[in-house]
């Protein structure tokens, strides 16, 4: 088992309304604010979806390369940037993420149901995505929302290769309504259909979080929070800092003995060249 916890946060996602959501940080200045006080709180990786003038999720590069630029200005933080985007992105806007140039990026494994829309990812677009982070030297991280992708992710490591830096590393994203639920049978069946050596971290979505999250400490994953994947800290009480969620997860993991990961450690773990 991991002797520490490899902390991720994902500060807003493509989905919430921040209007709704006031706490959503969506402004660079709002996302490196947060993503300092993630950092001092024990995050060590954060995963990144951005968003425009009017607060809607955006892929444009130029945003995009000025936050990877703002991130690693402002910390030490490895930076992740979603290549999965919104449900209504396109796969070359997608792959064309990969041009700012991040430390990592996601790469989901397959189509899965997202509520009410689907979230497209078909093999086609997979293996070429693959092969971009490849050429381009970024770390993936293998999105699984539900157990047939870990088949594909199989599929795809025997295909083409081990990934960039020569580590696996995957998040079980779980609780989507449409994907794998959040409970901790279904996790550990998950960590256990991983290839030999990969690393693991799990979220769960909603009311799955803490469930998820207290399987992952016993399982010995590592720990992915944000209010990307959670908008409630407890029954009727929302989440007024993604910090917050970070906070819960470090005490958690030291709870546990695992405690909380160091960026330099972590880059070195997921096979990142050291800053
Ligand atoms: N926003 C979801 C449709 C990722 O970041 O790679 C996809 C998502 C996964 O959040
Ligand atoms: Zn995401």
């Amino acid at each position: 088992m991991a002797a520490s916890t490899l902390i991720t946060v994902a500060p807003t996602g493509a989905e919430a309304d921040k209007a709704k959501v006031p706490a959503l940080p969506v402004t660079l200045d709002e996302l490196v604010a947060t993503a300092k006080e993630c950092e001092a709180a024990g995050a060590a990786v954060i995963h990144v979806h951005i968003r425009d003038r009017t607060a809607r999720p955006t892929l444009d590069r130029v945003l995009l390369t000025d936050t990877v630029a703002a991130l690693r200005e402002g910390t030490d933080l490895i930076v992740q940037l979603s290549t999965g985007g919104a449900v209504t992105d396109s796969f070359d806007d997608r792959l064309a993420v990969l041009d700012a140039a991040p430390d990592a990026c996601s790469l989901t494994c397959g189509t899965v149901n997202f509520g009410d829309d689907v979230f497209s990812n078909p093999w086609t677009f997979i293996k070429e995505l693959y092969q971009l982070t490849q050429e381009r030297q970024v770390v993936p991280e293998f999105e699984l929302f539900d157990l047939g992708q870990v088949a594909t992710l199989h599929r795809l490591l025997t295909e083409f290769g081990p990934p960039a830096g020569g580590h696996v590393h995957c998040d079980l994203v779980m609780g989507v309504p449409g994907g794998m639920p959040g409970d901790v049978a279904t996790l550990a069946a998950a960590a256990a259909a991983l290839p030999d050596g990969a690393s693991w971290s799990a979220t769960g979505i909603g009311r799955s979080t803490l469930p998820v999250l207290f399987g992952a400490l016993g399982a010995g994953g590592h720990l992915r929070v944000g209010m990307e994947d959670t908008l409630s800290f407890a029954r009727g009480r929302p989440v007024a800092r993604n910090a917050e969620l970070v906070e819960r997860a470090a005490e958690l993991a030291r709870l546990a003995q695992r405690p909380p990961m160091p960026p330099a450690e972590a880059r070195e773990f997921l096979g990142l060249p050291a800053r």
